[in-house]
């Protein structure tokens, strides 16, 4: 590294290089002058909001600059790396996983303190960056974070949208959202205006032959907007490396066409299109699981993918390899569908403007990508209307046609006159207008294609993919089981819990091999240790029931049950089968005695998450939610049996206080709908044991920590096919429970039934396509069970030890390993000083 630098400067670097501080006394000298210089403030105004922008700015300078080295080793290392392209990056706040990755949370804590601040109060001033809907965003996020802590060469690359996802706000019980400018102030990017791409939409393509008769093509016209880089520092946790999240932001390009217009007189129309080149990445389009097919929303793919894609190549270009070289420098995943372009664009890069033939540029693309599926459900499956895309990207869509072309007549050859075959995997769908459907693209575009968890990647190759195994051969499809990074979900979050297993592990070692909690176990009956981690989960519901008071203003017991789903509203996650059970609880206890009533524990049910804007049936559901909590709360006769929370507006720094308070949490989709999930992790890791349904990772949740663990109801996925055809052409009982349910809603009990009779008549008369009846009996008798069994709380104690020992294989190292060996072929890039960051084992 140091032979990079010209011998006349060498001797000046060296003597003044940046050197991060290590001390307290260096920390506070850093924030001293953070506040003074960078803020422009007066030590003697420092209020907590400058204590965090100085601490934030102290962490980034070293960040930084450990930063540069790691970029600068994987250049002269020459390695491969892997870009991991996604449109969502659900980062949550990066103070506090800065202090903790480096090693100097105390170190920061004690200069806090000199300098009259408490760190907690510090870290509470940041604002969360939330660019993401949920599961998807927040596994690239704990992705980052283990491919920095692995010391893999990796980018991620994605768009650094100036709002977010939507504030929630309840009001009157119902959902409002409130725009989220979170770019205020955030001390953790830094701007690159040297590093700017100039993106095509719209024009002409024009072909001629040059004087060598080979056909060129050229696109012309349209429009131009620039993409400016916003790179952020991805800490590694215990080690030095330091990967970059690359974000793209976009401007008007400064061309002629503005100036004209500019000197015409027309002012307002030049603001006007700067305005409008600015919208492509101003919001983060709110949906999860659903494909609304805006163009605008076409327009941030290419954009982003276009820009990415130029500073990829352009990286490769400078080693001056051959491009047959390409696949053996660079990997990049498809973060779901999203960014499916950058197959047509490498290829374009390749064909019009490197001049490589067909075969050989489609060769090297295949090799470069691979793709991952993160849902079935079919409303999310992309697709882009042929029209649009011709206006928006004619080069672009000739490129798709001639890609679908080949890729038809080769399954013509292994199959000749499977005509239906055809029709069936074609990348165009002939229908009114034609449509691209982009998840085909990706399969017939990657080497590897993959599910998300077990189950989900056997039920894409038998499902919706079926014809592409038959085509490519199973060895293209594979699982790589999700994970979290126990960083943030079990150190950050959790921190008392962490050093309490790091007292009897001998040190952190664990946050690196998460499988070393297996020796956890013989703790499961020690008196004293379960004394200590059951008085941890109640400190951690004492914290959650002080939040509820302070958002909600109700009082909970913390001593109850606490009862959680947290997760974006969706019918298939079934928030509404839960809400109608707490409606059967509060029923049964109204009907009790008053002996009856002193054998049950007492419950909070909580829910939180956010129903995208459009999704009517979703907020229905929160008002329900809302409904049904304003009368139990208030019900004196009821008192702490059962209480009813919403938490407002979820997000990962909310995450953080919820997920160790639970006793058990919901996960309780129907069975073959939730692909993976990942909060089912987080809540096992951090001592609660779960209620669900034999669904995505859940299934092997069970396998590792044990069936005994575990609460699993209702019927299974090779199941729902019948009981749907049978809901439209039977003839159905309603289960008597849920049927007293659906009259106390009718009469009115939560408010006008006129508002929920959408909810109830989706069960009732419209075929309960998710099967909310035929499980709501299994449902509500394995709470009882959850009821019995959390009775006996040393048992219940002991499950939760012993699970939390068993969860070793769901951390997202072991995640990012299997995608390094089986899909992206790269090695960590291991610094000398790994493990040398002073961080206690
Ligand atoms: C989610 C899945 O619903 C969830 O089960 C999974 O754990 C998570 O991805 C990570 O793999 N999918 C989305 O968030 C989503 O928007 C549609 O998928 C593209």
């Amino acid at each position: 590294v140091e032979a990079s630098i010209p011998e006349p400067q060498r001797e000046a670097w060296k003597r003044f290089q940046a050197k991060p501080f290590e001390t307290k006394d260096d920390f506070e000298k850093e924030v001293v002058r953070h506040v003074e210089t960078t803020l422009a403030r007066s030590m003697f105004n420092c209020d907590e909001t400058a204590a965090y922008a100085a601490a934030s700015l102290a962490f980034r300078d070293r960040l930084i600059t450990e930063w540069n080295k790691t970029q600068q080793r994987q250049t002269f290392a020459d390695t491969k790396r892997v870009y991991y392209l996604s449109l969502e990056f659900l980062m949550g706040r990066a103070l506090d996983n800065a202090m903790l990755n480096v090693g100097l949370k105390d170190v920061a804590k004690d200069g806090l303190g000199d300098l009259g601040f408490r760190i907690e109060d510090i870290i509470e001033q940041e604002h969360d960056a939330a660019l993401g809907n949920g599961g998807l965003g927040r596994l690239a996020a704990c992705f980052l974070d283990s491919l920095a802590s692995l010391s893999y060469p990796a980018w991620g690359y994605g768009l650094r949208y100036r709002y977010g996802i939507f504030k929630q706000e309840i009001v009157d019980g119902y959902q409002v959202e409130v725009p989220d400018y979170w770019l205020d102030f955030n001390p953790w990017e830094f701007p690159r205006h040297d590093i700017a791409v100039d993106i095509q939409f719209y024009g002409n393509i024009r072909k001629y032959q040059d004087d060598t008769g080979k056909t060129v093509v050229v696109w012309e016209g349209g429009e131009i907007v620039k993409a400016t880089a916003y790179d952020v520092p991805i800490p590694g946790f215990d080690t030095p490396a330091t990967n970059n999240l690359r974000l793209w932001s976009s401007k008007a390009a400064s061309g002629e066409f503005d100036f004209q217009k500019f000197n015409n007189g027309d002012y307002e129309s030049s603001v006007a299109d700067q305005q409008r080149a600015e919208t492509i990445s101003a919001v983060l389009y709110p949906n999860d699981s659903l494909d609304r097919g805006k163009e605008l929303r076409l327009k941030q793919q290419y954009f982003w993918v276009a820009a990415s894609l130029y500073d990829i190549v352009r990286r490769f270009k400078k080693t001056k390899r051959a491009w047959g070289e390409f696949p053996d420098q660079v990997a990049i995943q498809l973060n779901d569908t999203h960014p499916t372009l950058a197959v047509v664009e490498l290829q374009r890069i390749l064909i019009d403007l490197e001049g490589l033939e067909w075969d050989e540029a489609w060769n090297i693309v295949t090799k470069t990508f691979g793709y991952t599926n993160h849902t079935v459900l079919p409303e999310a499956l992309e697709k882009w209307s042929v029209p649009l895309f011709q206006n928006l990207l004619p080069r672009h869509l000739s490129i798709i046609y001639d890609i679908n072309q080949t890729f038809l007549q080769s399954v013509e050859r292994k199959n000749p006159g499977d005509r239906d075959l055809l029709q069936r995997v074609s990348i165009i769908e002939e229908s009114q207008p034609k449509m691209v459907r982009m998840a085909y693209l990706a399969i017939v575009g990657s080497h590897k294609v993959n599910g998300v968890a077990e189950l989900h990647s056997d039920l894409i190759k038998t499902t919706i993919f079926k014809d592409f195994v038959n085509i490519f051969g199973p060895d293209k499809f594979t699982n790589v089981t999700n994970g979290i990074t126990p960083r943030r979900w079990l150190h950050q979050a959790n921190p008392r819990l962490s050093a309490l297993i790091a007292s009897k592990l001998g040190g952190l070692a664990f946050l690196k091999d998460l499988t070393l909690l297996n020796d956890l176990e013989k703790f499961a009956d020690d008196k004293d240790f379960k004394k200590d981690w059951a008085e941890i989960k109640h400190a951690n519901k004492v914290r959650l029931a002080k939040h509820i008071k302070t958002t909600t203003g109700v009082t909970v017991n913390p001593s109850a049950l606490f009862d959680i789903q947290v997760k974006r509203i969706h019918e298939y996650k079934r928030q509404q089968m839960n809400i109608f059970g707490v409606i059967h609880r509060y029923l049964t206890i109204k009907a009790m005695g008053a002996e009856e009533r002193k054998k049950l524990a007492p419950r909070v049910s909580i829910f939180g998450g956010k129903a995208a804007p459009g999704y009517w049936m979703a907020k229905t559901i929160v008002h329900l939610v809302n409904s049904v909590g304003a009368v139990v709360n208030n019900d004196k006769d009821v008192g702490d049996l059962l209480k009813v929370i919403f938490l407002e507006d979820y997000n990962v720094s909310k995450a953080e206080i919820i997920v160790p308070a639970s006793d058990i949490s919901e996960h309780i989709s129907t069975a073959g709908t939730e692909a993976s999930g990942t909060s089912n992790m987080k809540f096992v890791l951090n001592g609660g044991l779960i209620i669900g349904t034999c669904d995505g990772a859940n299934i092997e949740i069970t396998r590792e920590i044990g069936a005994e663990n575990i609460f699993l109801f209702g019927n299974l996925s090779e199941d729902v096919e019948d009981l749907r055809h049978a809901h439209t052409y039977g003839n159905r009982d309603m289960d008597a429970d849920l049927a007293k349910v659906f009259e106390a809603i009718k009469g009115n009990m939560f408010g006008d039934a006129n508002s929920f009779s959408a909810l109830v008549g989706a069960v009732e008369n419209h075929g309960d396509y998710y099967l909310v009846s035929d499980d709501f009996h299994s449902y509500i008798t394995t709470q009882d069970m959850v009821d019995e069994a959390y009775r006996d709380q040393d048992e219940w104690v002991s499950k939760t030890i012993i699970s939390v020992a068993r969860m070793g294989f769901f951390t997202s190292d072991r995640c990012i390993n299997e995608y390094a060996e089986s899909i992206w072929n790269i090695e960590p890039l291991v610094p000398e000083t790994e493990g040398q960051s002073g961080l206690e084992r």
